[in-house]
């Protein structure tokens, strides 16, 4: 499934996981220009294929195929979870749509296929270079698959896309603004007659003209609702459905979920639901050594009980959207989220930056704006904020998430310090600092709270080109440690050396006046490419609180008591 929950009553749905047809490049013997004509193996979907024994460090094509069948009276659309990272699909042989990015969930609809059996083959690629700006060589690493779940689903001639669904409270009543997309793909202007069901009530939205071909955005809100909030203590969900009539039947529908809750900035602090919050957590890779990027759901809920038990309360998705699953197991379990869309140091001046960053941007926010857990849009990590060049794309790309969502803060992760020229751009300011790691080896955790103080000063005042007065989240902090490398001399890659490190980070950022958030660089060790194998042993980001395993380091116990102290603070 493509979410935690059920998404139709009266769509027909079926899952396209389970085995495909699977041919790489490098098995075929009479070239690759044209599909194959033979596969020489089936392969499990959603996985990545450098599970499969030889393809450990496989980068380039491969082809999937699948049989699916069409429908005498509504058409094909396919939806897919991630595919990793450049997809080209065909129906029969036939170039239909294409997809870059791992990490965007996309959609295709495939007008008039009858009701026979179709080919359906996807050419994937996780190869870098000119046609790839954000998936590179990188501190974590680019997979090659079906590597999220896919589905197929049978839509009529009008079918309904996406539910936007913001939750607003004004004098102490709950509203949800809502925007509903239908889409015609048929010839012919058709008439659909929306109602939406929630909590138990109908409101019918009416009678709509839906243009041939064309999609139709259709506002609406449901005020003075009997509901009860959302937050990471009480997770209230709510489903919400619209269902699409032609003739008085109903022929469609499209379940959403959503959670009662306002996130504002207020001078310094962060205001939830009226209230100021203190987030506490981790940077989390989608990364495990026996799924790659493809993480069964079982393995997400794994880590969000590990995080909860560290008494965490908030995950960054660096450094790109995540699964679906975790956002709604995220939403399920009352977890705040700083959602980013893909982009680590990523190469302005690349042909195809522009093009891709807003693309993957767009998406994310389309496919992920109801999620009560995603308390901020983040972008850019570790991009060229200090220079004018740079602030063009910022502006562009925080323009965008402003457009696109103006109901939720927006952020990005810095290392250009005194040198940012970006943060009049944004809402919450954001550090990425290793104080203690990268910096002041040696003396470097007494000089966590001076250096911060230092940047605060320098923060709120005229210097910072608008940050003053901003809230602030210190976004990555950390050491590396090995799990398993025990040294009482403290040296580096040993966990006590990590785990002093993370005890003097924490005791300053956790209770801070002026810190609205701290966010551990990282939740667990992953995997990097190998260009960075010089200043990663075992060519893994090894600053993870347990390790690829999930084994806890030194450091587990000291993040826990850490939290819980902070916990118990502000709950005061
Ligand atoms: C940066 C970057 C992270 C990771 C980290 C590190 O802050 O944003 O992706 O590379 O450094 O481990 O050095």
């Amino acid at each position: 499934m493509l979410r935690t929950f059920k998404q139709h009553q009266i769509r027909p749905t079926e899952s396209l996981d389970g085995r495909w047809d699977f041919i790489a490049a490098r098995d075929r013997k009479s070239g690759t220009d044209s599909l194959p004509r033979k596969y020489n193996r089936t392969i499990h979907v959603p996985s990545v294929w450098e599970k499969l024994p030889g393809f450990e460090t496989y980068r380039g094509k491969a082809w999937f195929r699948k049989r699916i069948s069409g429908h005498p009276k509504r058409t094909v659309r396919l939806v897919f979870g991630g595919v990793a990272h450049q997809a080209t699909v065909f129906i029969d042989g036939k170039e239909c749509g294409r997809h870059y990015d791992a990490y965007s969930m996309w959609d295709l609809v495939l007008p008039n296929l009858n009701d026979k059996h179709h080919s359906l083959v996807l050419e994937v690629s996780n190869q870098f270079g000119s046609d790839s700006a954000l998936h590179k060589e990188n501190d974590y690493y680019s997979y090659g698959g079906i590597s999220r779940p896919t589905e197929i689903q049978w839509v009529p001639e009008v079918f309904i896309e996406r539910i936007h669904a913001v939750p607003k409270i004004a004098a102490n009543k709950w509203k949800l603004s809502i925007k509903i997309r239908l889409q015609n793909w048929t010839r012919q202007d058709l008439s659909r007659k929306l109602v939406i069901n929630f909590n138990n009530e109908q409101w019918e939205i009416g009678n709509n003209l839906i243009k041939a071909g064309q999609s139709l955005e259709i506002e609406t809100s449901l005020d003075a609702l009997k509901v009860k909030p959302w937050n990471v203590k009480n997770p209230f969900l709510y489903n919400i459905q619209a269902v699409l009539y032609a003739d008085e039947q109903p022929v469609d529908d499209l379940i959403d979920r959503v959670g009662f809750r306002e996130v504002k900035v207020k001078g310094r602090n962060l205001l939830f639901n009226g209230k100021t919050i203190r987030l506490r957590g981790f940077n989390r890779h989608e990364d495990h050594p026996n799924f790659g990027n493809a993480i069964p759901l079982e393995a997400m809920a794994n880590d969000l009980e590990i995080m909860r038990d560290m008494n965490a309360n908030f995950v960054r998705t660096s450094h790109y959207p995540n699964d679906q699953r975790f956002l709604d197991m995220c939403d399920e379990m009352g977890f705040y989220v700083w959602e980013e869309s893909h982009a680590r140091q990523a190469p302005f001046e690349h042909p195809r930056f522009r093009e891709q960053i807003l693309a993957v941007t767009s998406e994310m926010i389309d496919w992920h704006m109801n999620h009560p857990s995603i308390i901020t849009w983040g972008c850019l990590n570790e991009c060229e904020s200090n220079t004018a060049k740079g602030k063009k794309y910022f502006r562009d790309v925080i323009n965008l998430i402003r457009k696109s969502d103006p109901s939720r803060p927006v952020t990005f992760a810095s290392n250009k310090r005194k040198d940012d020229m970006c943060l009049d751009l944004v809402d919450i300011v954001s550090w990425n600092r290793y104080d203690g790691w990268y910096d002041h080896y040696g003396n470097g955790i007494q000089s966590i709270g001076p250096e911060l103080d230092e940047m605060l000063k320098w923060l709120h005042s005229p210097k910072s080109k608008g940050g003053s007065g901003k809230p602030v989240i210190m976004s990555e902090f950390g050491a590396g440690a090995i799990y398993g490398f025990r040294c009482k001399n403290y040296d580096k890659w040993g966990e006590e050396f990590q785990a002093k490190v993370l005890d003097a980070a924490l005791e300053v950022y956790l209770n801070h006046k002026d810190i609205a958030g701290a966010a551990i660089w990282q939740f667990c060790d992953c995997r990097v490419t190998p260009q960075w194998s010089m200043s990663r042993p075992r060519t893994m980001n090894n600053k993870g609180i347990v390790d690829e395993y999930r084994r806890p380091k030194l450091a587990y116990d000291v993040v826990k008591e850490q939290m819980k102290k902070a916990e118990l603070k502000h709950k005061k």
